[in-house]
């Protein structure tokens, strides 16, 4: 290849916008520095490789996005000669072989993208991992290597806290309900080595931080719309607030209720619905494939959800819910929405 030809080469970074999108960049480019063009999203934005063209030569690196949602583009990268370097834990039954495309994909349940970055890396960067794990809804994995790389238990929560402030801020509709783009959020991350370093003195950190105390507030005052002992189904109002905590609100329900399986449903300002949904028995009655039952569903085994359900359609959605995960046709009175 020509001086020339190389120079018109571009390199495109594709994350999730999440804690472990952003956290799987980090470490990447910590070890292997690569001035790119930065593609990504809302956490719900996972149809990312479409959002560009490549050509021969151009370098794509892909984090934390599925395989199988972004197949067609895939494909038209490949096709084009782009060399595509792809980690996720996300569906990848659509993988195949190609002398371009180099996978790291992992569908196992105790996995997230840091992690298989991390392994990558030979454990270079593990606390960014581990704050990855903590984001991900992963704290006894997290934990796990946590204690492998020696981190106390101080340290650990701290961890922790800059794990779920990471993913807060991917939550919403669109990018207009994030506190920060994640794009932003990452370049701002992207200068501290460690991460105890961003929590002391990055004000990214404070206002998140602030933020979220904010938003939990709010959301203590959210009454569950239908429960009993193996289900339980919440509604929330349609304020940008409520569409940033909604999956936050299901991770918390599903951790705090182990067993139990969670639905969290949050009005859009156009009046449908978006569901978040978390299996109490993701092996038997995975997530993913009730959501798949709807014409927008789809996900993982432990957390799933929905991107678009009518108004018209909730009742329905309730009914289907708990027959999926309560296995008995048992009534039950839900509150008022
Ligand atoms: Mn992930």
């Amino acid at each position: 290849m020509s001086d020339d030809q190389k120079q018109m080469n571009h390199a495109y970074d594709v994350f999730n916008g999440d804690a472990d999108g952003i956290c799987a960049l980090h470490q990447l480019r910590l070890a292997e520095p690569v001035t790119a063009k930065l593609i990504t999203g809302a956490k719900r934005d996972i149809d990312l490789l479409c959002r560009f063209k490549s050509k021969e030569g151009d370098r794509v690196t892909v984090l934390d996005i599925s395989l199988d949602s972004n197949i067609a583009a895939l494909r038209e990268h490949i096709g084009a000669g782009a060399v595509v370097t792809y980690f996720d834990h996300h569906n990848a039954t659509q993988a195949f072989e190609h002398e371009r495309l180099h996978l790291h994909c992992d569908m196992t349940a105790d996995v997230c993208t840091s992690i298989l970055v991390n392994r990558y890396l030979d454990g270079r960067y593990r606390e960014w991992a581990v704050v990855a794990a903590y984001g991900d809804n992963l704290p006894q994995v997290a934990s796990l290597m946590a204690g492998q790389a020696g981190v106390d238990e101080l340290q650990r929560s701290e961890l922790q806290q800059l794990g779920i402030l990471l993913n807060y801020n991917a939550y919403g509709e669109t990018v207009d309900d994030l506190h920060f783009h994640p794009e932003v959020l990452y370049e701002r991350l992207h200068v501290y080595l460690e991460p105890a370093d961003f929590i002391r003195h990055a004000p990214e950190f404070t206002l998140l931080k602030n933020a979220y105390t904010d938003d939990m507030a709010a959301m203590q005052t959210v009454q569950s719309y239908c429960q009993d002992g193996f289900s339980s189904v919440y509604v929330l109002p349609q304020q940008a607030w409520a569409r940033r905590v909604s999956g936050i609100l299901a991770n918390k329900l599903s951790q705090e209720h182990a067993g139990k399986s969670i639905a969290v449903l949050t009005a859009k300002p156009d009046g449908n619905f978006i569901v978040s949904v978390r299996s109490g028995l993701p092996d038997s009655k995975p997530a993913g494939a009730f959501c798949s039952g709807f014409s927008t569903g789809g996900g993982r085994r432990g957390a799933a959800g929905i991107n678009h359900l009518a108004e018209a359609e909730v009742d329905n959605f309730v009914n289907a819910f708990r027959r999926y995960f309560d296995g008995a046709g048992k009534e039950q009175v839900c509150n008022e929405r």
